[in-house]
């Protein structure tokens, strides 16, 4: 049996669900509201320690962090695959995943913040600084400082716009791997799909899609569309999105676009 412990608007959790709804994976729901603290709490501290989603637990055995799950899913259920078979594709495919890992995801979750989940966390009751730092888990006095002037101090939080910058010159990488090809790598959907689509639809959820849309990236626009329409689309991203979160990252994202626009000069 397939566990998986995640949250609706997490962008890692939404690319694990994705990738299981791509591979006809059946799996049950675990889920851990993180904007209301709830990977903190001891039970889940005791599954990932880290205390962050997604973690998929197969058979009773624990597998956090999202691109291992999605390896760990592809050799577990080799139906439908998700990797190509060339060792060069296999390669390129994994130098999306590494960025994702390395970049694109954090820069992900400094956005989501700076631009909307300050506001909810600031309406459910963030504590004082104290607090927030007791809270955080493993999560180190650092990256808990840096996140508390996020949910402070919005898109003026040190490095906020850096993150918007870096964001857009993976959207213009991705432009020119596109060519003149459907998908990422080589001529089928494959992980760096999967991988690559969870933060562009964290930007269209932010009332961001003018960073590829109006003839600025044509390629990403037509790919992301081609996303949209893929069946796996809405048990990945949609069906799990509470709605009244949805609404307001997306009346969260609108309020801050213009200021977005300025950072990219748009
Ligand atoms: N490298 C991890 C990152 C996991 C992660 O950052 N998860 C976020 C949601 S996307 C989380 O649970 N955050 C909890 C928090 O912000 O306290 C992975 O890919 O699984």
């Amino acid at each position: 049996m397939l566990e998986l412990y995640h949250h609706g608007s997490s962008a890692c959790a939404a690319k694990v669900r994705f990738a299981l709804a791509e591979k006809e994976i059946a799996w049950t729901s675990r889920y851990v509201d993180i904007l209301r603290g709830e990977q903190f709490a001891p039970a889940f501290l005791a599954i990932n320690p880290k205390a962050v989603v997604p973690v998929l637990v197969h058979d009773g055995e624990i597998i956090p962090e999202s691109t291992i799950i999605c390896e760990y899913v592809e050799d577990a259920f080799p139906d439908r695959p998700l990797f190509p078979a060339s060792p060069l594709q296999r390669a390129r495919v994994r130098w999306w995943t590494k960025a994702v890992d390395e970049e694109l995801h954090p820069a992900c979750s400094a956005i989501t913040y700076v631009v909307s989940h300050r506001h909810t966390i600031l309406r459910n009751g963030v504590g004082d600084f104290e607090q927030f730092l007791a809270q955080g888990g493993a999560e180190g006095r650092e990256a808990r400082t840096r996140k508390w002037r996020w949910i402070q101090e919005g898109l003026q939080a040190p490095g906020a716009a850096d993150k918007i910058r870096l964001y857009d010159d993976y959207l213009r990488r991705m432009e020119q791997a596109l060519g003149d090809g459907d998908w990422l790598v080589g001529d089928r959907f494959s992980m760096a799909d999967v991988a690559m689509a969870p933060y562009l639809n964290r930007l269209a959820a932010l009332a961001m899609e003018g960073l590829w849309t109006g003839g600025r990236l044509p390629r990403v626009e037509a790919w992301f569309d081609r996303v949209r329409r893929r069946p796996s689309f809405h048990p990945g991203f949609i069906e799990w999105m509470p709605e009244d979160l949805a609404e307001e990252m997306l009346g969260n994202g609108r309020r801050s676009w213009p200021d977005v626009r300025k950072i990219v000069g748009i």
